[in-house]
Order: C-alpha cells, then structure tokens, then sequence
C-alpha cells in the first residue's frame, strides 16, 4: 500500500477503504476462494496534486493477459460513440489517411481504432490483452500485443514511428505509472501531434455516489484539475475537454507538447472552475463522498433483504466489473442475487469474483423470468431497456442503485 502519491510524492493517506477486494474482472471457473487473489481496496485524495487514486492493486499483469472479459464490442451504443469520437477527431484536427500516424493505447476489441483503419489510416494499436487483440488483429487492424510502456515506445521510435494523434478510451486511468506515460507519450508525439483520451470523470462520479468506478482497474478517476496538474510536469498541456454521457459521465482530454502553438478552447477554465465549485480539490468532498457511499450501501441491502422476506426472486443483469466493487464492499453474494446474466461468453458458466454468484447466458434470464434485476450495467440503461421492451421476453422489475436505490 503506498504511502505517497503516485503523481506527486506527497505523503497521502486513505479517506476509506471498501475492504477486501477481488480482481473485478477475475471470473472463475469454480465456486471456491481458495486460490483467489485480494488486496485491501483502500482509496486516497492527494491534497497537494489532487489526484483522486487507489492505494494499492494488483499487478497489470494480473489483471490484462490472454484470458481478460471484457469485450468493448458488447455495446452497440458504445460501438455507435466511438464512430463518433472518430469522425469528430478527424475532422477537429484536419487528419489525413494518407498522412497521419494514429496509436490508440488499449484498443481492445478494436471498437474505435477501426474506424481509423477503415478509411485507411496508417495505425498502430497496443493492446496487452491477447485474447481481445486477437479480435482486433482478426478484423485487419495492426496491433501489438504489448503494454504501452517505454521499451515499446523506444521500439517505436528506432523504427522511425511518430505519431500526429494518439487516442485512448477508459485505458489512461488504468496505467499505475502516470508520470512514465505522459513521457511515453510526450516522446512519440510529433511536434504538433495530440493526445486525445477519455475516462470515467470524477465530477459525475461524486455527484451519482457511482463508486462502483473505483475497481483494481481504475487506479485513477481523473478531474481536469488532477490531469492538468498531473501532465503539465511532463511537458504535456491540456488544450480541450468535452464531457461524455458515456459510462456513467466521462470526459474526453485534449493535449498537445507544452512547446506547440495551440491554443486552450475556453471550456477548459469553465470545467475548472466547476470543479472548485464542485469541491473535487477539496479533501472534504470525499470525506461527505465516504459517507454517501456507506448509505448507498445499507440501502441496497436493506432493499434486496425486504425483497427476499418476501419472497421474491431476484437476479443481476451485466456482469460488469463495476459490480465486483457493488457485490463485495455490500457483502451480497447468492443469498440476495440467484444469478447475473450477461451476453459475453468468456463470463458465462463461471462464478463472480469473490461473491460466487453464477454468471448465465441471457436464455437463462428469460426462462426463469425473475421478479427483479438490479442493473449492475446501469451505464448501459437505455440501450439494455429498449433491447429488452423490443424482445419481450421477460416482466422483470428493474432494480437501479446509481445514483439512487430505487426500483425503477
Ligand atoms: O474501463 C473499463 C470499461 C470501459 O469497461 C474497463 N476497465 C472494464 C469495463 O468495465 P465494465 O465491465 O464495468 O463495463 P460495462 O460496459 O459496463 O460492461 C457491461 C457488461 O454488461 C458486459 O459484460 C456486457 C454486459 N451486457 C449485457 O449483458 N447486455 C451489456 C449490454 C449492453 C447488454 O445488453
Ligand atoms: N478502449 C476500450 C477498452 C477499455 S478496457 C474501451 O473504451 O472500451 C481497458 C483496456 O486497457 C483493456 O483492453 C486492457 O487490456 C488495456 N490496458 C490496460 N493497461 C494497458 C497499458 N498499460 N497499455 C495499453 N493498454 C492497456
């Protein structure tokens, strides 16, 4: 567990701890904890660079290899964002397939770098989890099955590659070495190049008590003011922001060399100034933030217990690795929920981590037809009900806890 901030090395101290947590997305094969990995998922605020960050996890490698669960191509609207992101970055930065270099750090499936590779793009991604580079390499994209990291860089750069725009999505906040890869980065830009990324953004996570955000992935939830902070001490400068609905609220990050002639949009001093508004550089925000969680908490378990009284059945919809964080700080295991459907197969016919709960094909969520589902993929609401109402196989009462526990 560290003891001094990862961006700034000030002295740091946890504001709460959401006890022992397993690897969010370490589905298993059996019911049994025994060789199952935890490490004490306690979280920080640096008062100093104000970085938002988990005090310890486990090893990236323990986390992103050749059996990772998480497929980006699950979602149509996500699919549907990225087209998106790539044609207003495009056009933004007037990219041409014949001349720009793109990376994309952390494509996965491929989602957004296909795009790019379609309309013919020269491209590179880095993707360190073999068995979803597989689905992008399958799809004709070049990736390497690499950690983005230094000797990667320096690889890139004997070869000659620099590139006019680098991209990320939900990938920047996983990397526990920020100062290394805002270097990384710095050095493979060309001169005018930027960095364009989005990530879960802090602000909409206190404001929807969504802490199930925090997991062994995301060693961070950035702000605008943490990320400025955090870049500018390596040559990076933050240039625009756009907030995203996706995910549950994101933002998307521009940067540029500090030494390029680009000029800040006039949202960046307007995001800043809503996060002094908001408190986010105010250690007293996560203080209240603690206490809203441990309520959220209580009332989701008091919700599912009153249901059990009264003999209801109950179920889960979305495997996500957000809900290992819901399961496990709420100690719900398979005396409240029967079972959680999900449509990536890699998780079906296995157990959630730690919890134990079994993870089922969606025909197993029609045919039983429970009572009710808690929406652990509450980020997804609008897509998973319009699916659902057009499929109408199903009279489930939806069970929602961000940002409040309700039934819906
Ligand atoms: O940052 C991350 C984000 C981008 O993705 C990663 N660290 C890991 C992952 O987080 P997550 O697992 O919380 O992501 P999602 O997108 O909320 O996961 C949705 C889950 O729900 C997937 O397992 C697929 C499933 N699903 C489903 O069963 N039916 C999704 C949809 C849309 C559906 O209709
Ligand atoms: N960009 C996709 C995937 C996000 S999931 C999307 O938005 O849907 C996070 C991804 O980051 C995983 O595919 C994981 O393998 C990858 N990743 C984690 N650490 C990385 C690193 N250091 N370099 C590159 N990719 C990394």
């Amino acid at each position: 567990m560290i003891t001094t901030c990862r961006i700034c090395k000030s002295s740091i101290k946890q504001f709460m701890s959401f006890g022992d947590m397993p690897i969010a997305n370490g589905f298993k094969a059996d019911k049994s904890n025994k060789d199952e990995f935890f490490y004490d998922m306690a979280v920080g605020f640096c008062n100093d660079c104000k970085m938002f960050q988990l005090l310890d996890h486990p090893e990236p490698e323990a986390m992103f290899n050749d059996s990772y669960a998480f497929f980006s191509g699950t979602s149509q609207a996500m699919t549907s964002h990225f087209r998106g992101f790539y044609e207003s970055v495009v056009s933004k930065y007037k990219l041409d397939a014949a001349e720009s270099f793109i990376v994309e750090i952390g494509c996965n499936d491929g989602i957004l770098l296909d795009n790019f590779s379609q309309a013919g793009f020269k491209h590179l991604g880095v993707e360190p989890s073999g068995n979803v580079a597989d689905v992008a390499i399958a799809k004709g994209i070049e990736c390497t099955k690499s950690f983005f990291d230094t000797n990667l860089v320096s690889d890139l750069l004997n070869k000659g590659i620099k590139a006019d725009l680098i991209v990320s999505a939900n990938v920047i906040c996983h990397i526990p070495d920020l100062n290394d890869l805002a270097q990384n980065v710095a050095s493979l830009l060309k001169e005018d190049g930027v960095f364009v990324f989005e990530e879960p953004y802090l602000g909409a996570m206190i404001e929807k008590i969504s802490y199930d955000q925090i997991y062994d992935e995301h060693i961070y939830i950035f702000s605008a003011i943490s990320l400025q902070t955090a870049f500018a001490r390596q040559g990076l400068r933050l240039i625009d922001t756009e907030k995203q609905t996706t995910h549950g609220g994101s933002m998307r990050y521009h940067f540029c060399l500090d030494e390029s002639e680009r000029v800040p949009a006039g949202q960046v001093s307007e995001v800043i100034a809503a996060e002094k508004e908001q408190g986010l550089d105010n250690a007293g925000t996560y203080d209240k933030f603690r206490e809203n969680c441990e309520t959220s908490k209580y009332q989701l378990r008091t919700l599912l217990e009153k249901l059990k009284d009264e003999g209801a059945s109950v179920c889960g919809y979305g495997a996500t690795s957000k809900s290992t964080t819901v399961l496990n700080y709420c100690g719900i295991g398979l005396d409240l929920i029967a079972f959680i459907s999900d449509t990536t197969p890699i998780k079906q016919g296995k157990y959630t981590p730690g919890t134990n709960i079994p993870v089922v094909e969606p025909d197993v969520f029609y045919e039983s037809n429970p009572d009710y589902a808690v929406l652990f993929a509450w980020n997804h609401e609008k897509e998973i009900m319009d699916k659902e109402e057009k499929l109408g196989k199903s009279s489930v009462k939806w069970i929602r806890f961000v940002p409040l526990v309700e039934i819906i």
